[in-house]
């Protein structure tokens, strides 16, 4: 195996309680006998002997995902449908694994659908992948191996239940495969994952009627283009049991989409559901559609805006079986951003909040950043409509993985995809308790490693947008791998993502005077946002246009705060990655020497971000830093 087994390597360890030496049942579902096999393995490997009681495996009918913990005598009893045996015994597992006492619960998902999506391409490359190619495409074709049952594990063993195998993006063979090309190998792939209780989607290209089916049309209204999606869904459902439906990208950066026949959003997502709703299907509709083609001139459009203008006036217009997936900020996957507003205000319409662990704009996994604190912040968003965590009825996150050995590139990066499902499952779970964990479990029990390494996991996301874009700005990286500093770089560009710097002020007016763009939030928070006096700080350069000797609350001017925020993320990227060299020798050393290049990485570039970004703003003020640290002219 040339691949890690990240938080399932279970380690051998005493004390385990006298029951964990036995383990009996007969489930019969595929999932109930999968937890078997998990918790005999695990248990072994985790060094269970024999002992008095046992643990029982009770298997209930019935397809959900709870389960409950009992004790009977000297017995443990796990109880629940084979999905929640499977959820139970890696819950067990952990926490026997994390020396934790073993108490009766009852646990339950909080959204049915908890998914990862994919970009990888039938070449096996990986759209803004950088944890190496695609274990799902190889040779130009699915595959379906022992990494993908390994896969299908981990996403278990957090709480993950789906899984959409190829790139929004769709082209190249990825079109077949919805044809009857590779239905054997989708299928065997579904079975795969099925068996880990995680179900398959594929992305599909709003027009492979046109381009595969050979019509002269895809307009979703057209009784020949119905009939085509109705006539494939019927095939291909029938050939992949454990299909659930597709994930598409219409109208979106050169995607075909209903617009080009002037339907809408609606029509074109219905007409989908539709084709997939006699075999249960579901249609998860990206609603990240705006103008990618925007003269830089034109400074009345905001891209800020679209979705939520696109989108909202169609609230309950669409099927019962479609769910809006929305970013989680209104622009795309940004260090910060407000929580998109289109969250806030779907009342008719299910939705799927989309996050990326994929860190395409937070250091592509060079850089540590460990997500959940952002993830946090927009599911405890609460506004006058009720937290988004509320009002949500399923969450995914582009997928942080790949090939590699670590998996993730970035060893620390794990963390990530960890967290992720945990929170998936209860979103009222801490950024810092789930780092703990899953330093715990990844590293083992030692304080030293325990404490090091959850301090640079619980700064990193801070640390990283103090070095790169400050207060909300966004979009100073380089245009074409989105990666390092290139303040100019986006421009004078076709999409959108403009600072206007001059002289004097730095930013895009979103609030009342400006494109209006904070109204999206309704009254309350609308006012909150609209005002630079009331804006949240970090949010500043997100909503406003503001003059560089603009007052912080703590009396700095804003062009001190950005200069001092470089300087300071600079120094913490130096600290973070002296304190991983402390780690020598009480982390595996091919992880200690893996991480610790990714650590010169990071601080050669956040140097580089520290020194191009404070140039920049200061060869444009030509106001120096206060406290006369280096400025390069
Ligand atoms: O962030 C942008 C990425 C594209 C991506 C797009 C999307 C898959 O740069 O690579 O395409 O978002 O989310 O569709």
């Amino acid at each position: 195996m040339d691949y890690s087994l990240l938080w399932l390597d279970w380690k051998k360890r005493g004390g385990l309680p006298p029951w964990t030496g036995r383990v009996e049942g007969t489930p019969e579902t595929p999932q109930g006998k999968a937890a078997l096999r998990e918790l005999r393995e695990g248990l072994a490997a985790l060094g269970a002997a024999p002992g008095t009681g046992c643990l029982r495996l009770r298997e209930e009918p019935g397809n959900g995902e709870g389960w409950t913990l009992t004790r009977e005598g000297e017995d443990v009893v796990l109880a629940g449908p084979g999905r929640g045996l499977l959820y139970a015994s890696f819950s067990l597992l952990e926490k026997l694994a994390l020396g934790r006492e073993v108490r009766p619960e009852a646990s339950a998902p909080r959204y049915p659908l908890r998914m990862l999506d994919h970009w990888d391409n039938a070449d096996g490359s990986i759209e803004r992948g950088y944890g190496g190619n695609s274990f799902f495409f190889r040779g130009n074709r699915p595959v379906c191996d022992g990494r993908t049952r390994d896969y299908a594990r981990l996403l278990a063993s957090v709480g993950l239940n789906a899984c959409c195998l190829n790139n929004v993006n769709v082209f190249g063979e990825a079109l077949e495969l919805i044809t009857g090309k590779y239905d054997k190998v989708l299928r065997e792939i579904g079975d795969t994952l099925g068996e880990y209780g995680v179900s398959l989607w594929l992305c599909v290209n709003f027009a492979a009627p046109l381009d595969q089916g050979g019509l002269p049309t895809a307009d979703p209204l057209d009784p020949a283009v119905r009939a085509w999606w109705r006539e494939t869904c019927d095939r291909l459902f029938a050939a992949v049991p454990g299909l659930r439906g597709f994930l598409v990208k219409a109208d979106s950066e050169g995607r075909p989409g209903p617009q080009t026949y002037g339907r809408t959003q609606a029509e074109g997502a219905n007409m989908l559901a539709e084709a997939v709703r006699p075999h249960g299907g579901t249609i998860l509709w990206r609603c990240f559609v705006y103008n990618c083609t925007q003269d830089w001139r034109d400074g009345k459009t905001d891209r800020a805006r679209a979705q939520y203008d696109t989108f909202a006036p169609l609230d309950g217009a669409f099927g019962e079986n479609v769910l809006l997936q929305v970013k989680n900020g209104p622009v795309d996957f940004q260090v910060r951003e407000p929580v998109s507003p289109l969250l806030l205000r779907l009342e008719r319409t299910r939705s799927i909040v989309e996050f990326q662990l994929a860190q395409e704009y937070t250091g592509q996994q060079w850089h540590v950043c460990y997500l959940a604190p952002l993830m946090k912040e927009v599911l405890d968003f609460t506004g006058p409509t009720g937290a988004v965590k509320d009002r949500l009825e399923a969450v995914c996150a582009v997928s942080n993985t790949g090939d590699d050995c670590n998996w993730c590139g970035h060893d620390l990066a794990a963390a990530n995809l960890y967290a992720f499902g945990r929170l998936c499952w209860d979103p009222d779970l801490g950024s810092e308790a789930l780092a703990r964990e899953w330093v715990k479990l990844t590293c083992g029990p030692d304080p030293a490693v325990e404490e090091t390494v959850t301090d640079i996991l619980l700064r990193s996301r801070e640390v990283y947008e103090q070095y790169t874009s400050p207060l909300g700005l966004g979009w100073l990286c380089w245009p074409p791998t989105h990666y390092g500093p290139s303040p100019d770089g986006f421009e004078y560009d076709r999409w959108g993502t403009y600072h206007k710097a001059t002289c004097r002020e730095i930013g895009v007016e979103r609030g009342p005077s400006g494109t209006g763009y904070s109204d999206q939030y309704g009254p309350e928070l609308g006012a909150l946002y609209g005002s630079m006096d009331t804006c949240p700080e970090e949010l500043l350069l997100f909503f406003h246009r503001v003059p560089y000797g603009h007052r912080m609350k703590d009396g700095r001017t804003l062009l001190q705060r950005i200069y001092d925020d470089h300087f300071a993320g600079f120094a913490a990227a130096e600290e973070m990655a002296a304190a991983w060299d402390r780690l020598e020798g009480r982390v595996p050393e091919d992880a200690f020497r893996r991480v610790r290049e990714r650590f010169k990485e990071q601080v050669r570039s956040a140097r580089e971000w520290r020194d191009i970004i404070n140039s920049w703003l200061y060869r444009l003020t030509l106001i120096p830093d206060e406290q006369g640290r280096e400025i390069y002219l």
